[in-house]
C-alpha cells in the first residue's frame, strides 16, 4: 500500500465487516480453531467470500488474563498465514509489535490493528507512518493480564473519548495522515458490562471525533452476562448480532466479528431499514 491509497472512509463504507482470524491456541472464543495455518487461510478466504471487507489476523490473544507472547512466537504463528493471504485478500494485522506489523505490511497487510493505540512499541508510529497503511487505535485501561480487575472511570465515555483524541494527536504528530486512522472504544478491555454498554449507547459522542469507529462486541462475555450467566466467558451469536446492529445505528463504521455471514446479513438488513 502507498501513501496514495484512498482515505479509510472510502475503503470501508458504513457498515463494513472485519472478520476475526485468531492464529492462537488460547483466544477467548475461537482459541485453537484457526491455530493451524491451513485452517486460518481457509477461514480468511471464506470470510471474504461471505462479505468481510477485511480480515483481522492476530497471533497473540489479548483476552482477560492472557500472557504476552514474544515477537518470534507471534511471527512463527502468523507468517505462514500472511504469506498465503496478505497479497490476495484485504488483511489487517492485529499486533502491538512494530516488527510484526512491518513484516505483515511487507507481505501486503493494509491496516494495523493496535490494541495499545501505539503505546506498546515506540517504533510502531514510524512503521505505520512510513508505509502509509491504515491504523486502528483502540482504548484499553491497563493491560490484558489485569485489566478486568475492578476497572473504574470518572465517566467512561468522556475518559475513552479523551484517550482516543490524545492517541489520534500522537499518531498525526508522528507523521500518520489523519485520514488513515480509525478509532475503537475497546469493548471488554478494562471495562465492566455497564461500561461496555454505555460506550455503545453513547457512541455518537465518540463519532464526534470525526474518525470512523471500529467496534468489537462479537461473542464478548458482556453479552453472555446480560443474558443471565454472571460467569459467562463468551456471548452467543444472537446477542452479537443485536449488539452489532445497535452499534451500527449509533455510528459504528467497521464491526469486528467472528461470524461474518450472519453479521453481513444483519447489517445489510439494518442498513436497508434505517437507511
Ligand atoms: N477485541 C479483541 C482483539 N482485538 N481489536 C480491536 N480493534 N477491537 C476489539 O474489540 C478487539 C481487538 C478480542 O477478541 P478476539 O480477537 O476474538 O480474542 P483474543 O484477544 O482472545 O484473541
Amino acid at each position: 500500500m502507498t501513501n496514495g491509497a484512498p482515505r479509510i472512509e472510502a475503503s470501508f463504507p458504513r457498515p463494513s465487516v472485519m472478520g476475526v482470524v485468531n492464529v492462537t491456541p488460547d483466544s477467548f472464543s475461537d482459541g485453537g480453531v484457526n491455530f493451524r495455518p491451513e485452517d486460518a487461510i481457509m477461514t480468511a478466504r471464506r470470510m471474504v467470500e461471505e462479505g468481510a471487507a477485511i480480515v483481522d489476523v492476530g497471533g497473540e490473544s489479548t483476552r482477560p488474563g492472557s500472557e504476552p507472547v514474544s515477537a518470534d512466537e507471534e511471527l512463527g504463528r502468523l507468517l505462514p498465514v500472511l504469506e498465503a493471504i496478505a497479497d490476495e485478500l484485504p488483511v489487517s494485522i492485529d499486533t502491538a509489535k512494530a516488527e510484526v506489523a512491518r513484516r505483515a505490511i511487507e507481505l501486503g497487510a493494509e491496516l494495523v490493528n493496535d490494541v495499545t493505540a501505539l503505546r506498546g512499541d515506540p517504533l510502531m508510529v514510524e512503521v505505520v507512518a512510513e508505509h502509509g497503511v491504515y491504523v486502528c487505535l483502540m482504548h484499553m485501561l491497563g493491560e490484558p493480564r489485569t485489566m478486568q480487575q475492578d476497572p473504574r472511570y470518572d465517566d467512561v465515555v468522556d475518559d475513552v473519548k479523551a484517550f482516543l483524541e490524545e492517541r489520534l494527536r500522537v499518531a498525526v504528530d508522528g507523521g500518520i495522515a489523519e485520514d488513515r486512522v480509525c478509532l475503537d472504544p475497546g469493548i471488554g478491555f478494562g471495562k465492566t458490562v455497564e461500561h461496555n454498554f454505555e460506550l455503545i449507547r453513547r457512541l455518537d459522542e465518540l463519532a464526534a471525533l470525526g474518525r470512523p469507529l471500529v467496534v468489537g462486541l462479537s461473542r464478548k462475555s458482556s453479552l453472555g452476562k446480560i443474558l443471565g450467566d454472571p460467569d459467562a466467558r463468551t456471548g452467543p451469536l444472537s446477542a452479537s448480532l443485536a449488539a452489532a446492529v445497535a452499534a451500527y445505528e449509533r455510528g459504528a463504521t467497521i464491526l469486528r466479528v467472528h461470524d461474518v455471514r450472519e453479521h453481513v446479513e444483519a447489517l445489510t438488513t439494518a442498513q436497508a431499514v434505517v437507511g
